[in-house]
């Protein structure tokens, strides 16, 4: 089997690659350069035939072609037989819940910056944006507050007492906030510190390095 994950630096492909090293799968990962069209590049023909967005992440099995960080996620749990997405269709909801409210509410102001910052065409960016974004991102904090207890203590995780994706997918949240210098409450940065210290996170920062 062939299993290829596209990306860059810590953008969110680095979910699926910090997923990928915890599922203990034999990968490539594939660094491209953002928005070049040349080879290698996120905009360049070859990969748009597998994203036609020229986003990150992508995930190839063989000829099977996958985007959308969350969907790669279930995939790649389901590839490491269920055993980072809780079973049982309370447990499952509540893990889909948390999966997105993070991808739908708390990353989106974060993106309101990147995308008004470097990643959309200059004429359509607004500076006035950026004070929207603060104020939405502190409101999704503020309720992620009521949806999770966090807790940096060892063998403390976002849904009880095992590490799942979801671990993950709060972990690289909160370090896009801090890499992007908006404030973070310091029991997230303290959250992000434990789950970073997970071995299979500290390979997958060396990949990015
Ligand atoms: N909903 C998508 C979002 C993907 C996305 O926007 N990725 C960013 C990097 S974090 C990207 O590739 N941006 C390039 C661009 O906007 O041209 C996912 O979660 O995979």
């Amino acid at each position: 089997m062939s299993l290829t994950l596209f990306g860059f630096g810590a953008s969110r492909s680095f979910r699926c690659l910090w997923a990928l090293e915890e599922a203990g799968l034999d990968f490539e990962y594939i660094p491209l350069t953002f928005g070049s069209d040349e080879a290698g590049g996120s905009q360049c023909d070859d990969y748009l035939v597998r994203n036609p967005q020229g986003k990150v992440p992508t995930l190839q099995h063989d000829d099977f072609v996958l985007t959308e960080s969350a969907a790669i996620l279930n995939y790649i749990d389901t590839l490491a037989d269920g055993r980072f997405i809780p079973k049982g269709a309370k447990a499952r909801a509540k893990y889909d819940e948390l999966a997105s409210f993070v991808v739908t509410e708390l990353e989106q102001p974060l993106w309101t910056f990147g995308k008004h910052r470097f990643a959309i065409p200059e004429e359509y960016r607004v500076e006035a944006i950026f004070e929207t974004a603060n104020w939405e991102f502190k409101k999704a904090l503020n309720t992620l507050q009521k949806l999770v207890a966090l807790d940096s203590a060892p063998n403390h995780y976002a849904l009880g007492d095992s590490f799942t994706f979801a671990d993950i997918l709060l972990a690289q949240t909160f370090h896009w906030a801090f890499r992007f210098e908006i404030e973070v409450p310091q029991e997230c940065l303290d959250f992000r510190d434990e789950m970073f210290k997970r071995p299979a996170c500290v390979k997958a920062l060396a990949r990015i390095e």
